[in-house]
């Protein structure tokens, strides 16, 4: 059971971390070993301990090693693991109807979550959404969708930006490695332009916005671009929060322009950030939304939320798929935003961020392979750099991330240069967690190849 605020929560799983084996451990190993012979190598995972169960911010392995999650699985499981609200909306809907097609017929849920993303989504306009399955998905519709409305073709995407794995949507993402590499030849019209990333360029937020929108003016076009789509705080790219007043002029320029506004929230949405919505923290009202991941609690949903005259420029049958909001999911969902609102998560974000920066906030003083702890509410980068530099320090990451698996702690990682350790924690984690997990961290910063107290790091296996 999960119940109550943070203080009188109880979970199934007692909230704390305990290790029975060496990680991995003996069932983990073999798992792996019939693993490689059955899943393809291109679905790499990042610490290969397998997961029983889990409960609040507490995984569970098939050995039985209790494990602080500083993930979810990428941000999804917000509210915490296998949530029984969650789970008895599920059972429940899961016997009562599971799939109709909403274009075909349609449902309850599926208007009550629209209805409800109305609500919660910034502005006070008329909204309407399409769900669907993924937030790849999303952010394509969210691009068919800008198109449509404006008749333009250009779509214009940050450096660092992730958008998703799709043809489009892969080309719509920063990096090429790992995601893209001889995966092409990927659609045209899409243009990357320069974030404020204010720990490498040192610019104000109105510095950055000029520096973007010169790109767009020299390069693009702002007559042939129909949306600008930014994730308001980046997850894959290293928690990279632009300076304030970037996404003000951003925004502004847009409506100047006639173009398309898209906030993807898929990663900082959901009250991840102690706000409905990442957007909020820098004031802007955006055009369009697309919202998954924390939205239902680990079932797989997403949604494209926006202004009616937006979302209304598409003819019926022009957006659509088999799977999307089936009732099941959008079950899920009702069930995630009624937690949010009656155990004001959102709240609770805000004291996960309170925490962490009393607890972490000075490591870049005191560790010199850290170059900027920054963060908001349950969303926090950790930029580890070459000691005395900005340069990146990707060997550090990744020593950090596997001694932190091998005692217990999963985090992430991020980045353009794999050099950000990302922390995405349930909401519900306890303060007493988030100091062991930390304490974890210290422990991998002060045994790095060359630090004082450097000792061998036990080898991956
Ligand atoms: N937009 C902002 O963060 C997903 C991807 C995990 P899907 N990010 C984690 C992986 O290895 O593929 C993401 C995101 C933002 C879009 C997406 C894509 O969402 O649900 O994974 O398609």
């Amino acid at each position: 059971m999960a119940a109550g605020t943070s203080a009188t929560r109880t979970f199934s799983v007692p909230q704390e971390r305990r290790l029975v084996t060496e990680l991995p451990g003996p069932r983990s190993r073999a798992l792996q070993e019939r693993r490689v012979r059955a899943v393809s190598r291109g679905a790499g995972t990042l610490a290969n301990i397998y997961m029983d169960h889990g409960a609040g911010a507490v995984l569970v392995d098939v050995d039985g090693n209790q494990l602080i999650d500083l993930g979810c699985g990428i941000g999804v499981t917000t509210i915490g693991h296998a949530h029984p609200d969650v789970a008895a909306a599920v059972a429940e809907q899961v016997q009562k109807l599971t799939h109709t097609l909403f274009t075909v017929t349609p449902y309850e849920n599926y208007v009550r979550v629209a209805e409800k993303l109305a609500e919660i989504t910034p502005g006070t306009h008329e909204k309407h959404s399409i769900l669907v399955n993924s937030g790849a998905e999303a952010v394509e519709n969210a691009a068919k969708i800008a198109r449509r409305f404006t008749g333009r073709r250009a779509i214009v995407v940050l450096d660092h930006a992730f958008h998703g794995r799709t043809n489009l949507t892969m080309a719509m993402t920063y990096r090429p490695w790992p995601e893209r590499e001889g995966m092409g030849p990927f659609p045209g019209e899409i243009y990357s332009v320069p974030i404020s990333y204010p720990f490498r360029d040192g610019l104000s937020g109105e510095e950055a916005a000029e520096r973007t929108i010169d790109v767009i003016e020299t390069h693009v076009g702002p007559r042939d671009v129909a949306a600008f789509f930014a994730e308001p705080i980046q997850g894959d790219g290293g928690v990279i929060i632009p300076a304030p007043g970037y996404f003000a002029r951003i925004a502004e320029y847009c409506r100047d322009n006639g173009i398309v506004f898209v906030a993807d929230e898929i990663q900082a949405g959901i009250a991840r950030t102690g706000a409905w919505y990442s957007i909020e923290h820098h004031g802007v009202v955006p055009d369009l939304v697309t919202s998954a991941k924390g939205i239902a609690g680990g079932m797989p949903l997403a949604a494209v939320t926006g202004r009616a005259e937006i979302m209304d420029a598409v003819q019926p049958g022009g957006v659509g798929g088999t799977f999307g909001g089936n009732p099941v999911s959008t079950a899920a969902a009702l069930a995630v935003f009624d937690l949010i609102e009656r155990e004001d998560l959102i709240g609770e974000a805000q004291r996960v961020e309170r925490t962490l920066v009393s607890r972490i906030g000075d490591w870049a003083d005191r560790f010199d392979v850290v170059g900027e702890v920054r963060g908001k509410g349950a969303m926090f980068g950790i930029e580890l750099v070459q000691p005395g530099t900005k340069k990146p320090n990707a060997a550090a990451l990744k020593h950090v991330l596997t001694y932190a698996a091998e005692h217990g702690v999963i985090a992430l990682d991020a980045g353009s240069w794999d050099s950000v350790l990302r922390l995405l924690p349930s909401v519900v984690i306890s303060d007493a967690l988030l100091d062991d997990a930390a304490s974890v961290l210290e422990e991998a910063f002060a045994t790095l190849p060359g630090s004082a107290d450097e000792h061998e790091p036990v080898p991956a296996s």
